[in-house]
């Protein structure tokens, strides 16, 4: 038997004092939000029958998923940050504007201000290059009309062979596998770098905490991140999730879309690989190009205003 006074005149007074609507300060979406916020919430401690000891152990797991920084990875985790993905594609067909690579999540570890370069970069510091596999990534950048689109700004970032980041994995040097590449005249970028590993979510962690209790698993499939931005086109987050990966349709954050599968190949030719710069004879070679809207108007073409880090020089 569910008990419910969520309803009554007397809760819903409280709630709408706790929400500052008796007071005519503060901010009305805000407080439009937080309404809804505490109803709902309200209902489900009544609908399912919270009980104390949940409810006490869901305020702790907020507090030790900020404590540890999660809150951003909980986020894709729960399939929200894709939600939200879904729901932009569809306001976005409503208003004819189709077609170009598809989007997909950020996720929690862009770090703003990486090393520019002018169409080549090289992206990592050298000291995997005992281990891990020479990438060369490289593709061109085009408009809606399938034109070149020199001068784009392709921001990139992705994991090292442990499947960590740097900023976030203080024993990695600053900016390591993070730049940004301006592409060239004919639109195209180029990057060495090496080859990622799938991410895995702090064993440890709050949010592992919760998949385990969902008997889900926290990995992502190796993939590469990309913010591509150019003056009179839309901004697009995106990522490249790797072919031949365990976790590719599998992905604990729900970024791998169709369309956004990288075909990578691995070559193995000394004669190759010395033309290259590389050591040994084994590289791998990644191409992949994209495709940019026009921005409807001029704030379409900046990412969002989300909270990201900064390096500190
Ligand atoms: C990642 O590398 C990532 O891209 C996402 C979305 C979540 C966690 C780690
Ligand atoms: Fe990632």
């Amino acid at each position: 038997m569910t008990v419910n006074v969520s309803h009554t005149a007397e809760i819903q007074r409280l709630f709408n004092e706790a929400a500052g609507l008796n007071n005519d300060q503060g901010n009305p979406r805000v407080k439009a939000i937080l309404l809804r916020i505490i109803n709902d919430l309200a209902k489900v401690i009544e609908d399912l029958d919270i009980t104390d000891n949940e409810f006490w152990f869901a305020v702790d797991y907020l507090n030790r998923l900020g404590g540890r920084n999660e809150a951003g990875l909980l986020v894709p985790g729960l399939g929200l940050e894709h939600f939200l993905d879904v729901l932009q594609d569809a306001k976005d067909a409503e208003a004819g504007l189709t077609g170009g690579t598809p989007r997909t999540i950020e996720g929690p570890l862009y770090v703003a201000g990486a090393p520019m370069g002018e169409g080549e970069v090289r992206m990592d510091d050298g000291s995997e290059l005992d281990h891990a596999t020479v990438m060369f990534l490289e593709g061109v950048v085009r408009d809606n009309q399938g034109r070149a689109v020199a001068g784009a700004v392709v921001d990139l970032w992705h994991a090292n062979t442990q499947g960590n980041y740097s900023y976030f994995d203080k024993s990695q040097t600053p900016y390591n596998l993070r730049r940004r590449i301006v592409t060239d005249a004919e639109g195209r970028y180029r990057a060495r770098s090496i080859v990622p590993s799938g991410y895995g979510c702090a064993p440890d962690g709050p949010t592992q905490e919760c998949l385990n209790m969902l008997g889900r698993h926290g990995q992502r499939p190796a993939h590469i991140h990309f913010f591509i931005s150019a003056p009179g086109h839309r901004h697009l987050t995106t990522q490249i999730n790797l072919s031949g990966e365990a976790y590719l349709w599998d992905d604990f954050a729900y970024a791998t879309r169709e369309g956004l599968v990288g075909d990578i190949t691995f070559v193995e030719n000394p004669t190759a690989a010395r033309e290259r710069g590389v050591q040994g004879a084994r590289f791998a070679e990644l191409t992949f190009d994209f495709q940019l809207l026009q921005a409807p108007h001029v704030d379409a073409e900046q990412r969002s205003q989300r909270p990201r880090a900064l390096q500190q020089a």
